[in-house]
């Protein structure tokens, strides 16, 4: 099938690279936000989220006439649903905004066109979105339990590109295609094949949408397992990075890096979604996720004993006298992200905890965060290693690698990713 025109709901860390994706293949894309900021910002040949390369892509779309932002959609050949699927307080996924978004598109659906669904999605989301795009228009008949005749195609698609690589992985990384039905399979293949030069693998949509949760799932329950360990080896004095790396020799095992937590908006969030619809049979992926979520705490409290000791060792000292520097705040190296960071959240704590100053050092941000501003300070690494009595390093960010001992051989170092 050819699709010329593609309208993009939401253009956000997914969405926006997509849009950009197809645009750079002229095809002409219309991207849909919200966000009126975000849709001024990418009209004007800009972008409003940090990515390598995109801002380029996304410049030369605008320019060429290819991408153009706007807050409603209109009628298009395909629509592809890319919108946030946070969790509720109770881990219960949150599903609104896909489904506003389907409320939003279903006006502008006509006979042959496809709908795509990109959002990391509890299994059967699909079925649902169907059923609401179905109930929006009952003039049009829609692919329900596999109907190969239906006037509307629908398809699950999930993204699975590592933030930072997002450009290079959209195009070489497989995609997963789910239809409702074989059609709608083959044409969502035909859709991606315009930018994806890795394989386009068919299945039905709920394996599509199980299959991206058990993705984030396995790699946040390796995570637990290494950050397990870790605790344990921290009390049996065991230096849990050689023990990996010597485990790792063994032809089968390949164990993950231990880290002061797990961050971002998907491997802490997207566990939970099988957690909640199978909550009996969920053990290892809930315990993971109860764990990883532990790591931070137990960050700080190692933080707080480095101090205690600090104290005994020498009577003369304060709490106050007491500099502890905190090195990175991002959820992962070398990007600017802090949402959703253990870092940040170590750092918040270890300043409400701490009598004494704390410095940040976080060489992706030129500014603190404002909850942060006037509690702390933001310093290069070189002056913060001269000034501070413990260093806690958070994040393994590449300015914070092989230094030389003798800058930080006077401070004690709680090193929560090995590095040093
Ligand atoms: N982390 C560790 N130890 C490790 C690896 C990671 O502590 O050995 C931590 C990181 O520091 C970070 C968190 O885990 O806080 C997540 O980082 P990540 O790089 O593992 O993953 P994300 O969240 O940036 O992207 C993931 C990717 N999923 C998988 O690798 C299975 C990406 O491919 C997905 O597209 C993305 O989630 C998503 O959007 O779902």
């Amino acid at each position: 099938m050819e699709f010329n025109l593609i309208t993009v709901m939401g253009l956000g860390y997914i969405g926006l690279p997509t849009a950009a994706m197809f645009a750079s293949r002229k095809k002409e894309v219309i991207g849909v936000d919200i966000n009126e900021h975000a849709v001024n910002t990418i009209n004007s040949g800009k972008i409003h989220i940090v990515e390598p390369e995109l801002d380029m892509v996304v410049h030369a779309a605008v320019t060429e006439g290819y991408l153009k932002a706007t807050t409603k959609p209109s009628e298009s050949d395909a629509f592809l649903i890319a919108v946030p699927t946070p969790f509720k307080g109770d881990h219960e996924p949150d599903l609104s905004y896909i489904k506003a978004a389907s409320k939003a598109i279903a006006p502008a659906l006509k006979k042959d066109c496809l709908v795509i669904l990109e959002s990391t999605s509890p299994v059967g989301t699909t079925e649902k979105m169907a059923a609401w795009l179905a109930e929006a228009r009952p003039d049009l008949t829609f692919p329900l339990g596999g109907d190969e005749n239906s006037d509307v195609l629908i398809a699950y698609c999930p993204e699975r590109v590592l933030p930072g690589h997002v450009m290079r992985e959209l195009i070489e990384n497989d995609r997963i295609i789910g239809g409702l039905s074989k059609k709608s399979s083959t044409a969502a293949v035909d859709l991606y094949k315009t930018f994806v030069d890795g394989e386009c693998i068919v299945t039905n949509a709920r394996t599509a949408e199980m299959c991206k949760l058990t993705e984030n799932s396995f790699r946040d329950v390796n995570i637990a397992f290494a950050n397990e360990l870790s605790m344990i080896c921290d009390k049996q004095d065991v230096n849990v990075w050689e023990l990996i790396a010597l485990a790792n020799r063994h032809p089968r095992v390949d164990i993950l890096q231990p880290g002061c937590g797990v961050g971002g908006h998907c491997i802490a969030v997207d566990p939970w979604f099988i957690v909640s619809s199978s909550p009996e049979d969920a053990n290892i992926i809930r315990m993971a996720r109860e764990i990883n979520d532990k790591k931070p705490k137990w960050v700080v409290e190692k933080a707080n004993e480095i101090v205690k000791n600090k104290l005994i060792e020498n009577p003369a000292l304060k709490t106050e006298d007491i500099v502890i520097a905190c090195l990175g705040l991002a959820f992962k190296p070398d990007i600017d992200d802090l949402r959703e960071s253990p870092a940040l959240m170590i750092t918040k704590e270890i300043i409400e905890k701490h009598a004494g100053k704390v410095i940040i050092v976080e060489p992706n941000i030129t500014k603190l965060p404002q909850d942060l501003e006037g509690k702390c300070e933001l310093y290069e690494l070189v002056p913060a290693l001269a000034e501070s009595d413990i260093v806690v390093l958070l994040v393994d960010h590449k300015g914070f690698k092989n230094l030389d001992k003798s800058m930080y051989s006077d401070v004690k170092v709680l090193d929560t990713r090995g590095i040093w």
